[in-house]
């Protein structure tokens, strides 16, 4: 689809010149481009999303969200007279004052301010950057405790909910719309040897010992700015999925992305393992801010969020897969069965060294505590 990016910037509040528009990033679900706009000599870069309709049922609802959430971030920061005030994300608002456009065709849109000076990494190789990243994603939690209002919508519903990923894995199995689970026997066999942990966190919460919280569901580590120079984090992105939640679905994601070295679609499966060390500096940044008021139960279970959450990806990429790649964008034939056994590689890895994982969490929030 092409689209006149041009006469859609036009409808946002922005002064100056657009004198360049380029496709930017890798996300699997939104269109993304970056803007440059000229006003007398210096420039303005701006980052304009077309935003996944099909995906997000209720864009205002979620760009609500998105609006509550970066206001009161960037109203605390200013009250704590912090530099990173200045560099959050702000919704730029159209000519009428609204928070995203819609187009003729019933396509959202939205920009964001671009965050200078600061990068993202898709695979970590420092440990200070684990760190940081971790701590980054313990600090956005940590800063919305006291969101005022009511509940955030819920922008994608269930979106976490484990054993309804599991059901509709099992639905598109027995569809086998493709004809494609004879190609994936193993991967399958996996998942049904492994379903029981589907429920775990879920009966922890319905018995009271974790409590929902304001989340941001999509904690990939490229969704961490970092500065450039410093090297210290400066602000969380991409908060489509930002609703009430677990805590722990954030750390595992972490878990998920940040603590092997190949990308989430590497072929090569040798490459796929869980880093012991990048586990260890993931839980030292994210203890760091929220060691004061994750429940008991919460920090038992951060070693298994990152099993959980990797297998609840490999479940979502499995079902893609069966069910002809309808959600995640893909790049090659049998892209999301690559990402389906990157996945289960890296659980296998996990499971593997669990009780160490246990044991590193342990001594790290008594340390604090
Ligand atoms: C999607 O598009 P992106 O990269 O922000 C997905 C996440 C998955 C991720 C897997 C709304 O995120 O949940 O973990 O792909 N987002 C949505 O790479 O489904
Ligand atoms: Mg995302």
């Amino acid at each position: 689809m092409v689209y006149d990016i041009r006469s859609i910037a036009a409808q946002f509040h922005l002064d100056g010149q657009l004198v360049h528009i380029e496709p930017l990033g890798s996300g699997h679900i939104n269109d993304t481009y970056s803007l440059i706009y000229k006003i007398d000599s210096s420039t303005c870069r701006y980052v304009l999303q077309r935003i996944n309709h099909h995906v997000f049922a209720d864009p205002p609802a979620m760009m609500d969200n998105i609006r509550r959430v970066t206001e009161h971030i960037r109203g605390k920061l200013a009250a704590q007279g912090s530099e990173l005030a200045q560099r959050q994300l702000i919704l730029i608002e159209t000519r009428d004052g609204a928070g995203f456009f819609r187009d003729e065709e019933g396509n959202y849109w939205r920009i964001y301010n671009r965050i200078e000076n600061a990068v993202t990494y898709d695979v970590l190789e420092s440990f200070s950057l684990a760190q940081e990243t971790a701590r980054m994603f313990g600090w956005f939690q940590r800063i919305l405790t006291d969101l005022p209002g009511d509940p955030l919508h819920e922008t994608i519903v269930d979106f976490h909910t484990t054993p309804k990923r599991l059901a509709a894995f099992e639905k598109s199995l027995r569809a086998d719309a493709y004809n494609r689970a004879c190609e994936a026997k193993e991967e399958i066999d996996f998942v049904h040897t492994h379903a029981a942990i589907c429920d775990v966190l879920l009966n922890c919460v319905n018995s009271g010992t974790i409590p929902w919280r304001v989340t941001h569901n999509d904690t990939k580590i490229n969704n961490v700015m970092i500065d450039e120079k410093t090297h210290r984090g400066v602000c969380i992105i991409d908060l489509d999925t930002v609703m009430p939640g677990l805590s722990l679905y954030d750390f595992g994601d972490m878990v998920r992305t940040a603590t092997s070295p190949a990308d989430e679609d590497e072929r090569d499966l040798s490459k796929v393992t869980m880093r012991i060390e990048m586990f260890e500096a993931l839980v030292n940044g994210f203890a760091q801010e929220t060691y004061t008021f994750l429940t008991p139960t919460e920090k038992k279970y951060l070693a298994f969020s990152g099993k959980l959450i990797t297998f609840e990806q490999m479940i979502r990429f499995l079902t893609d897969y069966l069910s002809g790649d309808v959600y995640y964008k893909i790049h090659r034939p049998g892209h999301n069965q690559d990402r389906c056994r990157t996945q289960m590689k890296l659980m296998q890895s996990i499971i593997a060294q669990e009780e160490r994982m246990n044991a590193l969490v342990d001594s790290t929030y008594n340390a604090l505590s």
